[in-house]
Order: structure tokens, then C-alpha cells, then sequence
């Protein structure tokens, strides 16, 4: 089991499509096992981005990341970190593909709806960056033997 950080960015609140996003990685068969709505600090934003600090749309990634609430999610799964990734789609809403969140719901390259993980490593640290102790949840999911093949994936 893996489990990574997303962030649904503050276009998505803005745009009312929380239910939506969350309910694709719910019906998927992911589990939440943490959630909460922040507004993200500067601080934390230069934290976060802090491989993108010589970038040219580092100031404005911040000022977008820092204008208004997120949701911040703990989402675990086998293989969760990649397949998130592939659920959200390619960087810019105008390239993501046609079945992908950002490909499905915006058109914009900064505003891009939803942050994921790219690494174990970096899912491990983001997830530190976001969440404190007791935060993430570890509980046993009902239907887990319906979602995977315990004699395959397990
Ligand atoms: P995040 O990190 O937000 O999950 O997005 P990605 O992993 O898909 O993309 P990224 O790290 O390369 O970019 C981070 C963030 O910066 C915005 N951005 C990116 C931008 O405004 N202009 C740009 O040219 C690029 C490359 C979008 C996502």
C-alpha cells in the first residue's frame, strides 16, 4: 500500500468540483484516509514548490496556491501514487487528455484543479508538509477483498 498527497488547488473549491474529484478517486477504489481544508501559507507554498523557486511562474504559483482555500487529501492504495498521477492528467488543463480530471474539467495551464505526488519520496514528504501526527487515518476498508484480488495484488 502507498499513500499519497493531493491537493485539490483552490480553482477546484472555487469552481464547486470537490464531489467531483474526490468521487472519481473513491470509485476508482482508493481509500481517503486523510482530509482537510486549508488555506496554504506562503510559507508553505515556497516549501512545497521549492524545486520551481527559478522558475518564471514561481511567484504566480504561489499567489494562486495562497489565494483561497484547498482540500488537502491522504489518499492510499496499492500503486496509488502513479495512478493518481494518471487520473489527473498531463501539467496544463489545454494538453491533459480527454478522461483525465484536468483533461475533463479545465482548459487552463496555471490553473490546473489538482496536485499530486510524483514520488514515494515526495509523497512522503508532502504528506509530513501537510499533515501532522494523528491526521492520516489508518482503518480497514469493508470492501477491500472486492477491490483487490487478495491472490494477485496483495
Ligand atoms: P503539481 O506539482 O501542481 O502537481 O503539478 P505537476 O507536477 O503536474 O507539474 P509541475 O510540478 O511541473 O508544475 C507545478 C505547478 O506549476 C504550474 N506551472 C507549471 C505553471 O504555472 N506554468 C508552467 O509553465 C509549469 C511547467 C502548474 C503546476
Amino acid at each position: 500500500m502507498e499513500t499519497t498527497l493531493l491537493i485539490i488547488k483552490p480553482d477546484g473549491v472555487q469552481r464547486g468540483l470537490c464531489g467531483e474529484i474526490i468521487s472519481r478517486f473513491e470509485t476508482k477504489g482508493l481509500q481517503i484516509v486523510g482530509m482537510k481544508m486549508m488555506t496554504i501559507s506562503e510559507e508553505m507554498a515556497n516549501k512545497h514548490y521549492a524545486a520551481h523557486k527559478e522558475r518564471p511562474f514561481f511567484a504566480g504559483l504561489v499567489r494562486f496556491m495562497t489565494s483561497s482555500p484547498v482540500l488537502v487529501m491522504a489518499m492510499r492504495g496499492v500503486g496509488a501514487i502513479e495512478i493518481c498521477r494518471k487520473m489527473m492528467g498531463a501539467t496544463f488543463g489545454s494538453k491533459a487528455e480527454p478522461g483525465t480530471i484536468r483533461g475533463d474539467l479545465g482548459v487552463s495551464n496555471s490553473f490546473n484543479l489538482i496536485h499530486g505526488s510524483d514520488s514515494p519520496e515526495a509523497a512522503e514528504t508532502e504528506l509530513g508538509l501537510f499533515f501532522n501526527d494523528g491526521e492520516v487515518q489508518s482503518y480497514e476498508l469493508a470492501n477491500l477483498n472486492w477491490i483487490y484480488d487478495a491472490s494477485e495484488e496483495l
